[in-house]
């Protein structure tokens, strides 16, 4: 018997099937999250971003709990940088940039400790880790085949930044298909105005990107389920 595990979210109620759904957690970098890395260079206040990751940890322990696919990616570049559009290299026109040499190594180069997922998310053996060059998680990698041969259908989308790599990555998973509910508490911006607007963004007309709901919705949602097993 297959079951839903319906969840209050916005625009309306999301109908989230356990055997079709993936945790995909976009981002969550030392990179991103830390002083001295991309999101630095670039001239944010990472600190910024370190709310979210309390809400990640909690709700990244109760998908585990519950046995369900869970997904990581990270934004980066190959150590010879051939994968590193010039544009993207030289956007910013910031004295460093992406391969640089910076506090945590090479800024978001793959291999670097910078690059690296944040301890507190750690991704767990036989949690697939995505590389990816781009904000968005299907282009130019293996994730859109990897969730295809998990049946998956349905994302649950946390991580940073919301109105960047998140929305890119909506964006790619809408028109692929996928239904996507992001959780507003688990993702984040160096701008909140930018995050409020980007989650407005999915919501609208009608959810035209997919849903918007809380990881204590998806948490509890999750424990009735189990229980009800
Ligand atoms: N700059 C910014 O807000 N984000 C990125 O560059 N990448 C991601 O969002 N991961």
């Amino acid at each position: 018997m297959s079951t839903t595990i319906d969840l209050a979210a916005e625009p309306y109620e999301f109908a989230l099937a356990p055997e079709h759904c993936a945790l995909l957690i976009i981002d969550m970098q030392r990179d991103f999250l830390e002083p001295g890395g991309f999101g630095e260079m670039l001239g944010n206040d990472v600190s910024q971003l370190r709310g979210v990751i309390e809400p990640n940890r909690k709700l990244l322990a109760a998908w585990r709990a519950a046995g369900l696919s869970v997904l990581h990616t990270r934004e980066g570049h190959r150590p010879d940088l051939a994968d590193l559009p010039p544009a993207k290299k030289i956007r910013g026109r910031s004295a460093t940039s992406i391969g640089d040499a910076g506090p945590m190594g090479r800024i978001l180069v793959r291999g670097e400790d910078g690059h690296d997922i944040i301890p507190e998310l750690y991704p767990e053996p036989g949690e697939p880790v995505i590389d990816k060059p781009g904000k968005g998680a299907f282009h130019a990698t293996d994730l859109h085949a990897i969730l295809q041969h998990r049946d998956v259908k349905q994302l649950v989308v946390t991580g940073v930044t919301t109105e960047v790599c998140v929305n890119t990555t909506v964006r790619e998973a809408n028109d692929r298909g996928y239904d996507c509910l992001v959780l507003e508490d688990c993702c984040g911006s160096y701008y909140p105005e930018f995050h409020a607007m980007g989650l407005k963004m999915i919501k609208a007309q009608g959810g035209i990107f997919g849903w918007v709901s809380s990881s204590e919705r998806v948490i509890k949602g999750l424990a009735d389920w189990k229980s009800a097993q």
